[in-house]
């Protein structure tokens, strides 16, 4: 290798390893939510997602939930959570799976583009109706407890359960009384509220159901064939669901092409210089 290309290989290297990260900012990812609590058990409504810098927190224990929880908790409805997010996290990126409640079993998929998983879209937020309930709701308090910039070094899949554990929450803002659940109609009981936020309010704040939550449940004439929330215990159910999130393709920015093309091109001139020197 004559000396001049030898000289250039540094460069050439250097613009790569310049574009490296930058290879790995604007990324597409599939978010797979799978409803895995056991036949028989709870629904939960169409999950909504987010992804942010740190900036958006969906709730704190202990303290009153937003109305943006409010009424996904109680109603399933994501658009205030939305309209709070977007509020929240100019940079944010945010969407609701797709399709009706998900029941034991059902799996729901949505793909969002540009993500930058190294910076504004890293952390990972989720939120979904526990149904049937008056406000029971599973979601993340800790803003930092997803880190989606793994995908670009392990192989670009993160996958973990939700909902396990007792980690289901009781927004505080509905009375429980699941003979007044607006999702009552979903499973063909009677009563129920006939439009959103018709319940009693509670005026509490964001807790974990620790109790036997269905205990006071409707006598089990009013359940369906196939469902008994009786003996549900959200502290020893394993989880109520999975979420799998899948790197798609990374794909480079403009200035990445550019760095790239300018590395190439600074060593393509060198090495013409260089051989027309050593042929002159
Ligand atoms: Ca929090
Ligand atoms: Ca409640
Ligand atoms: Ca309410």
């Amino acid at each position: 290798m004559n000396t001049v290309l030898r000289m250039s290989l540094p460069l050439l290297a250097g613009a790569v390893t310049l574009a490296m990260p930058l290879l790995a900012t604007a990324a597409d990812v599939r978010v797979t939510f799978t409803n895995v609590s056991p036949a028989g058990s709870v629904g939960t409504s169409p999950l909504w997602v987010g992804f942010h810098n740190t900036s958006f927190d969906l709730f704190d224990a202990g303290s009153a939930a937003s109305l943006g929880v409010e009424r996904i908790a109680e109603d399933g409805n994501t658009a205030p959570l939305s309209t709070l997010f977007a509020a929240t996290t100019e940079t944010g990126i945010q969407g609701t799976l797709p399709e009706g409640p998900a029941f034991p079993g059902a799996v729901r998929s949505l793909e969002f583009t540009g993500l930058d998983l190294a910076g504004d879209n890293r952390w990972f937020s989720y939120a979904s109706m526990v149904v049937l309930s008056n406000d029971f709701f599973i979601g993340n308090d800790n803003a930092m407890e997803h880190d989606l910039s793994v995908l670009l070094s392990n192989g670009g899949m993160l996958s973990f359960y939700v909902g396990g554990n007792g980690d289901v929450w009781d927004a505080g803002t509905e009375v429980n009384d699941f003979a007044n659940s607006l999702a009552n109609g979903a499973f063909g009981i009677g009563g129920g509220q006939s439009m959103a936020n018709q319940g009693m309010a509670e005026n509490g704040v964001v807790r974990h159901v620790d109790d036997l939550p269905y205990a006071s449940f409707l006598s089990a004439a009013l359940v369906p064939a196939g469902y008994d929330f009786t003996p549900l215990q959200f502290t020893s159910l394993q989880a109520i669901g999975r979420i799998d999130i899948q790197l798609l393709a990374p794909v480079p920015e403009p200035d990445t092409y550019a760095m790239l093309l300018g590395g190439l091109a600074i060593v393509g001139a060198i090495s013409r210089r260089a051989i027309r020197r050593r042929t002159a």
